[in-house]
C-alpha cells in the first residue's frame, strides 16, 4: 500500500512544477489528496492525526503559497475537523468535505458557463487571456448558443498559458486568433468582450489574475469594450475583508530570460510576478456562481461563502481555529 504521505507529496511536486495548474485546479487536487491522506491513515491517535493533517495542510499550501484558492480548498476540506471526538468521525468528515469541496467546485464551473454565457453578445469576437477553465468554459457555451465567432487567445509570457488555451480551442473546434501579449491593444478594436478567470477576487472587488490581466483591462476600458471575469466564489479572499494584502507570487527568473543561457544576464536584476491585480473600476462583470456581481458586492459574496453573519472582527479571528 502507498504510504499516505508519498501521494501528497506527488500532488505538491506536481502543483510546484505547474503540470498541475490553474486556480480551480490546484485547490481540487489539494482537496483530493487531504481526502486521500485522511482515508488512508492507519493510526487512531488523535493528536497525531491532528499533527499530521496540519503538515500536509501546510505542505500543500506551501507549493503555491499566494494563492487564495489553494488555501480556501483546503480550509474547506478541514473545516471543523478539529471538533471531532474521534480519528474515526474526523476521517468521515474529511472524506464528505473533501467531496463535497470538489463536487461544488465543479457545478460552480457549469454553473459560471450558464451564466456567464448569456452576456456575451451574438455573433462576439471574444479575448482571454492565460488559461482558465471557469473563462473557457464559458466562451464554450458561448460558442455552441451561436454567440462566439472567434476568440483572441494571447501568450500569456513567460509561461505561455495561452498556448494551451489555443490547443484547448482548437480541440474544440473554436475557432482561435493567437496574439503575443503586447498585441492587445492593438487588436481591441476587433473585440467585443474580453473575459478571463481569476486567482482571487478581494473585499474591494479587486480581480487579481495573469500578469497582464490589467494591462488587458486598462485597454478594454479605453475602448469601451466589457471586461467580464470568471470566478468561483472559493476564490474570494475572507482575509482581504479584514485589510489584509494579497501578496503577488514571484516565480524567479529563469522564466524570464533564457533558462538554458542563464549566465547570458549576469547581474540583471530580474523580476517574474506572475499575476497582477485588476481594480475594480474596469471590471464589469464577475461571473460567480451564485450570478452575476459588481466587483463592488464582492464583501456580500464573502459574507455568503463563509457564512458570516455581522461585522468581520479581529477578536473572532483571533478565537478561530486555524490550520494554516
Ligand atoms: C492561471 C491563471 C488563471 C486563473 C483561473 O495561472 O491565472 O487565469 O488561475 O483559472 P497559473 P481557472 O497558470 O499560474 O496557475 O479558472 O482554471 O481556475
Amino acid at each position: 500500500m502507498k504510504d499516505p504521505a508519498q501521494e501528497v507529496e506527488e500532488v505538491a511536486r506536481s502543483i510546484k512544477s505547474m503540470s498541475i495548474r490553474g486556480a480551480a485546479m490546484i485547490a481540487r487536487e489539494a482537496s483530493r489528496a487531504i481526502g486521500g491522506f485522511s482515508s488512508s491513515w492507519p493510526g487512531s491517535d488523535r493528536q497525531k492525526f491532528m499533527d499530521a493533517l496540519r503538515k500536509v495542510a501546510l505542505d500543500l499550501h506551501s507549493t503555491r503559497p499566494t494563492a487564495v484558492s489553494l488555501r480556501n480548498g483546503i480550509l474547506l476540506t478541514l473545516r471543523g475537523v478539529e471538533t471531532e471526538k474521534d480519528v474515526a468521525s474526523m476521517k468521515e468528515r474529511i472524506a464528505a468535505q473533501s467531496r463535497e469541496f470538489r463536487e461544488n467546485a465543479e457545478i460552480a464551473r457549469e454553473g459560471i458557463a450558464e451564466i456567464g454565457s448569456k452576456r456575451v453578445p451574438k455573433g462576439s469576437t471574444v479575448l482571454t487571456h492565460c488559461n482558465s477553465m471557469a473563462a473557457l468554459n464559458t466562451i464554450e457555451r458561448a460558442y455552441h448558443d451561436g454567440r462566439v465567432e472567434m476568440v483572441f487567445s494571447t501568450e500569456s509570457r513567460p509561461w505561455r498559458q495561452g498556448h494551451i488555451t489555443a490547443r484547448w480551442l482548437l480541440d474544440k473546434g473554436i475557432p482561435v486568433t493567437m496574439i503575443v501579449d503586447p498585441a492587445v491593444r492593438h487588436f481591441m478594436r476587433d473585440i467585443d468582450v474580453v473575459v478571463v478567470g481569476a486567482d482571487t477576487v478581494t473585499a474591494n472587488g479587486a480581480v487579481i489574475n495573469k500578469i497582464g490581466t490589467s494591462q488587458i483591462a486598462l485597454a478594454a476600458h479605453e475602448s469601451r469594450v466589457p471586461f467580464m471575469v470568471c470566478a468561483e466564489t472559493f476564490k474570494f479572499s475572507k482575509e482581504t475583508l479584514l485589510g489584509s494584502l494579497v501578496e503577488i507570487e514571484d516565480r524567479g527568473p529563469t522564466e524570464v530570460a533564457s533558462p538554458m543561457r542563464p549566465s547570458d544576464f549576469q547581474g540583471a536584476r530580474i523580476l517574474n510576478p506572475v499575476f497582477d491585480a485588476t481594480p475594480p473600476e474596469y471590471i464589469d462583470a464577475i461571473v460567480t456562481e451564485l450570478g452575476i456581481v459588481s466587483p463592488y458586492m464582492a464583501t456580500e459574496v464573502i459574507r455568503e461563502m463563509f457564512e458570516m453573519d455581522g461585522p468581520v472582527t479581529l477578536e473572532g479571528k483571533r478565537t478561530q481555529f486555524s490550520w494554516l
